[in-house]
């Protein structure tokens, strides 16, 4: 029996739902309320100590790390496998999944730089300082604080949008070669990166590769058109989440091309 705890938006639970979904496994699940705290229900933290979803239950083994989740899946349920079978193949999708921790911060960055704050935004000086208060990580702490009172302006953007900039020239120069990113099937390594996309897509920011890297747009065009994504995807997103997606990413479009801009000539140089 299969369980996930996860939440409707999480980028790194709809990583685990893109895999439950390939390999098409029956699971249940239990719906975490990120805004309202469910995360920290102490019966919750005794299965993940880090208080994030997602967490996997798989009869009496708890995996924790979206990650390791679904190298965990793949190798607890070898039909219809997410790696290649080759020690070099799968060396290749283990170099692309290390990265998802570095992208996984960035797109925290770029969310909370617009969504969060504009809820922030809205809430009293107090209810702020209370939100801000509950970090228990004082390095969090001070990144959610400079989001909420700069927004994209923050150098914690433009190192965000450094980390997509590298990943996209890699991906490109990858894709170019072969029609999948570790081999010329799809897999995990493919999987690791499609949330954090869409989410780029629903801020309105996919501009960052449908204007330099045809390869990424391609390969996203051809990721969404897969059955999972919609399972594990699409049909988690409420309407509502993605309208308030659209209305915050919106009027930010040209600040992201410029620090987008930026970051590309960076990495040039
Ligand atoms: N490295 C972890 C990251 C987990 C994580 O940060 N999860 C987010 C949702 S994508 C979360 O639960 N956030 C709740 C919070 O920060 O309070 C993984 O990949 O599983």
């Amino acid at each position: 029996m299969l369980t996930l705890y996860h939440a409707d938006t999480s980028v790194c639970a709809a990583k685990v739902r893109l895999t439950l979904a390939e390999k098409q496994l029956e699971w249940d699940g239990r719906l975490l309320n990120l805004e309202t705290g469910d995360q920290f229900d102490p019966a919750y933290m005794k299965l993940n100590q880090n208080a994030v979803v997602p967490t996997l239950v798989h009869d009496d083994v708890v995996v924790i790390e979206s990650t390791v989740i679904n190298e965990y899946l793949d190798e607890a349920f070898p039909q219809r496998a997410l790696r290649p079978s080759d020690p070099a193949g799968r060396a290749q999708v283990r170099l692309w999944t290390r990265r998802e921790d570095a992208i996984h911060y960035a797109i925290n960055t770029v969310t909370t730089a617009t969504l969060f704050r504009a809820w922030e935004q809205a809430k009293s000086e107090e209810a702020r300082e209370a939100r801000v208060a509950g970090i228990p990580d004082p390095l969090r702490r001070k990144k959610w604080r400079e989001l909420v009172d700069i927004g994209m302006d923050s150098d914690y953007v433009l190192e965000a949008f450094t980390a997509f900039a590298r990943l996209f020239l890699d991906m490109e120069a990858v894709l170019e070669k072969r029609r999948w990113l570790a081999s010329d099937n799809y897999s995990l390594a493919d999987i690791g990166f499609l949330s954090y996309l869409n989410r780029l897509r629903v801020l309105q920011m996919d501009h960052m590769w449908k204007e330099s890297f045809p390869h990424v747009t391609d390969w996203f065009e051809r990721s969404m058109d897969r059955p999972a994504f919609e399972a594990a995807i699409g049909s988690w997103i409420p309407a509502y989440k993605i309208q308030a997606y659209k209305e915050v990413g919106d009027p930010l479009g040209d600040s992201a091309r410029r620090q987008f801009a930026i970051a590309l000539e960076r990495l040039k140089l």
